[in-house]
Parts: structure tokens; sequence; C-alpha cells
């Protein structure tokens, strides 16, 4: 028996042939126009911007505003091919207690693999009708010291990129090189707009592009500076990796072979600085908040929710835990994440209408969510980008303030744990992802018990904490208890109040 008869292939074509289930575009795509080029078109981008241009496009009276995804690395390669082979349509399937729904997403029609082809990428940000560049190009990708907050210059790529502005390897140097011609052709130029999750991403990028553009071309610095806009902006879903499992199970449950899904919990927030310089879709139809000030929602997000993905990732892999939802079902976890939110609460703006109280209950919903299998390690992944972004800013406020940093800097002290040990408390290997594993993993080694030369890494630390004694003496007795005591028995007198 032919298994796959009942099964369709996801394709425009075939749109009309899925189960009624399936929620699919019902606008023509083929009207579209291409007015976002996307940097970075990962399970998040499609899974939360994507969507809301969908959501758009079903409505009447807007334009046709549609997307086109840019990859910087030869590794999106896979997602191009997946993407290029069903006509850039894809399944985002949300998932809850209360059970799953599926639905095609029509918003993405073009994608161009920048190594392929470095001049097709430059001359698709330069078109005219590119009004929108946006980036999801990971915490990482900004070519920022972490602990300075300066461009890194002399970074080979960056370096590369200077010589070579018709073919630059970065995502600097390609938009920089598209904003050049357009400067050149007398062309409006288009909005820079970051979808990462760094406090102030519009500012952070549009940093790195003015300290970039300075060191070939001040004219492009000062036309970028006067004529571009880089809104900030505060984006939230909770998107795990797509794995084979869940692949096989939209072929099973909807009859659909799509080769690349997104699965995803129900909750989405997009709070977006009203600052385009060449239009923008009317977000604002769609659930999107368009405001004057973003920053207060981003540094609650980074420090409530991304900081507590931080707390439970290096303490839940060395437990070890699988899934996210396993550590909140856990009562020692659970209550330990309830605990580091609390520590963080003062150092938590406070938003007119927004309570905090409400906000936190719904992220231990959130992280509580059974259905979506949020991986252990892609919150543990890179975190010497994060650890800096969402963890590290919250200690120096704290601390500023008189404060309890206690469990923070326990934290602070797993990261170190987990990247000396290697190892988890079964002594299974950990899977440590890390743009900077093979260095960092060699200083935290010799960290295990004094962690002077990890905080002694500039690049992460900076110079601030590293000077407060306090702070060290914290991670050195959180370092310690978990040598001694293990993670439970750590978490266990750390919430005891005995250590
Ligand atoms: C996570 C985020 O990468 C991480 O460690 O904290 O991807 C998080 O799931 C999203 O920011 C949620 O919006």
């Amino acid at each position: 028996m032919d298994t796959n008869s009942s099964k369709v292939r996801l394709s425009n074509a075939n749109l009309g042939m899925l189960s009624s289930e399936v929620q699919v575009p019902r606008y023509d795509r083929s009207q579209l126009q291409q007015h976002t080029v996307h940097l970075g078109v990962g399970g998040f981008h499609r899974a939360h911007q994507a969507v809301y241009l969908d959501d758009l496009l079903t409505l009447k009276g807007t334009e046709r505003w549609g997307e086109c995804g840019l990859g910087v690395l030869q590794s999106d390669g896979k997602m191009r091919d997946a993407l290029k082979g069903q006509d850039y349509l894809y399944t985002v399937v949300e998932r809850s207690a209360s059970g799953q729904t599926a639905r095609v997403i029509g918003s993405l029609v073009d994608y161009v693999l920048a190594p392929e082809n470095r001049d097709a990428a430059i001359e698709k940000m330069a078109s005219p009708e590119t009004r929108i560049v946006s980036l999801t190009i990971t915490e990482g990708g900004y070519f920022i010291d972490e602990g300075s907050g300066d461009f890194l210059v002399d970074h080979p790529d960056i370096q590369h990129d200077v010589r070579n502005p018709a073919a630059p390897v970065t995502s600097m140097g390609l938009i920089a090189e598209a904003l050049n011609r357009r400067s050149q052709r007398g062309l409006a130029p288009f909005t820079v707009m970051s979808c990462d999750n760094l406090q102030g991403n519009g500012h952070v990028i549009k940093k790195v592009l003015l300290a970039f553009s300075s060191l070939e071309n001040p004219a492009l610095e000062r036309w970028i500076s006067d004529n571009v806009a880089f809104p900030n902006s505060m984006v939230d879903r909770i998107t795990p990796a797509t794995t084979a499992a869940d692949i096989a199970s939209v072929s099973e449950r909807f009859g659909l072979e799509d080769a690349w899904p997104v699965v995803t919990e129900p909750f989405r927030q997009w709070v977006i600085e009203d600052t385009f310089c060449n239009g923008r879709p009317q977000w604002e139809r769609v659930g999107a908040e368009m405001i004057s000030d973003v920053a207060p929602y981003e540094i609650m997000k980074m420090r409530l929710l991304n900081g507590s993905h931080l707390a439970m990732a290096y303490l839940g892999a060395l437990f070890p835990f699988t899934y996210v939802h396993e550590i909140m079902a856990d009562s020692l976890f659970s209550l330990f994440i309830l605990k580091f939110m609390e520590e963080v609460t003062p150092v938590v703006p406070k938003i007119n209408g927004v309570s905090v109280a409400e906000y936190k209950q719904s992220l231990i919903e959130r992280f509580a969510n059974p259905t979506i299998n949020d991986q252990v390690t892609r919150i543990a992944s890179e975190g010497s980008a994060k650890i800096p972004k969402w963890l590290l800013p919250s200690i120096v406020e704290l601390l500023d303030q008189g404060g309890s940093t206690n469990l923070l800097s326990l934290v602070v002290a797993s990261w170190i744990f987990y990247l000396g040990r290697g190892v988890n408390e079964r002594d299974q290997p950990l899977d440590i992802i890390d743009a900077r594993r093979a260095e960092l993993t060699v200083v935290a080694r010799k960290a295990l018990i004094d962690p002077c030369p990890m905080l002694a890494v500039k690049s992460v630390f900076g110079e601030k904490l590293p000077a407060n004694p306090h702070f060290v003496q914290s991670v050195e007795n959180g370092l310690k208890m978990l040598a001694e005591s293990g993670v439970a028995g750590t978490m266990r007198n750390y919430l005891a109040g005995s250590a």
C-alpha cells in the first residue's frame, strides 16, 4: 500500500488539495510586491514576522506587501532549497495543551542566496521595490564586542568586506553596499529593521553600519546617518528548532508533505518603534504595537523571558533535562525560575498598562507548554553572546542598587561549570553549541575553582563586574557548591537561603 497516496506535497498548485483543517493563503501571491528583504530566514522569522505579514495580506485594503528571503551563509542553502522546492510556502504549526493547528504561510515569495551570487543579493536590496531590509541574524551576528559594546573592526570578515565592497561576505557589507548603490542612483533608502533580541536592536545595527561605512566610505556614512531609519523592536515567540519528528507529524496529522515546517506556541508579540523612512506594512491592523519608545518592552522581555531561559539552560543541561517543559514540571527547578524572576524584578521597567506579575505568570505557563518540545540545547546555545545581553546587565544594575544577585550569579557560575565540565551529571558529553566554544571551554576548565580566568574574558564580562569583589565571590561560591553538592543540592541550598 502506498502510505503516501493521501499526502499532498506543499506547492502553489496543490494548495486547493489540502485538508480543510489546514488554513491556506486566501490572496493572490503572484500580486505581491517584494517590499521586504529579510536576512536570516530561520524558524523564528517564519513563525513571527512572516506570519504578521500573512495575516495582513488576508485583509482587504492593504498594500500587497510581500517578502524575499536573503541567505548570508552558505549553510542557508538548506533552507533556500527546502523553500524553493515548495514555492516558498511553508507550514506553521501552533501547539498548546488544547491541540494543534496548521497554517500555510504565503508572504515569502522568493529567496536569494548571497554566497551563490553576491551581486544579485546586493541588487535585490538596491532595487526600488525594496523598502525594508529586516534581520534575524542572531544575537551574536552583529560584530560587537560584548564587553565594550564596540564594533569589531579588525574581524577578518569585516576587513574582507572593506577591501571588497562589491563582494561582501557579512550582512553589514551586503547592506552597506546596497545602500551605497541606492544613494548613487538617487533612490530612496530602505529602512533597516533588526528583529534580534538585543537591547536597542535598531541602535545597534545603526551603530555597526555607520562604523562599517566610515572605514571606507565616509560619504556613505553621512548618507546613511541622514536618511536611513533604524526602528527598535521587541519580538517574541518561542520557536523550537524543527525536528524530523515535527516533519513526520505534519505529514501524518495533516496529510501535508512539507520539507521544513515550523512548530511554535500560540503566543506572539511584536512592539515596534514607529520610525520608517520608506513606508511600512500596516502591522497595527494585525496586532503589532506601534509606539515611540520600545526600550521598556525590550528590557522586560530580555531580562525575564530570555534571562529565565538562561537560568534553566545550563543547570537544566547539567542535571540533565532535554526539554524546557520537563524543567518546568520539576518542582525544584520551577521554584528556582520563579525566584530568579523575583530577583530580576527590581530592574524590570514599569510600563503603563502592563502588569509584571501577569507577565511573569504568562511566562511560566508558556515555558510549561508540553507540546512544543523546546530544546534545552537550543536555549543553552551561544551563551557567550546571550549571557552579556540577557543576564549581566541585570546583575550590574542590581549591584548598583544594592539588590540581591544571588541566583543570577549562580546562573553565571552554572554557565562556567557547564563549559568547563563538558559532561552532565550522568557523565554524558554535553552538546555545547557556541561560536566561541573552543576558546571558552579551555578557559572555563581553568576557572572551575577560581572563576577569575573566565571573568577576565573582557569580551564577555566587560570591566565592571570582574572588578566587583562581591560578584566574583558569589560566582566562586556557586562553582564550589555545584562541584560539591551537584545541581539539585545547590539549587536547594540557594532556595533555602543558605548560600
Ligand atoms: C531563547 C529565545 O534563544 C534563546 O535562548 O531565549 O530564542 C526565545 O525563545 C525567544 O526570544 C522568544 O521570543
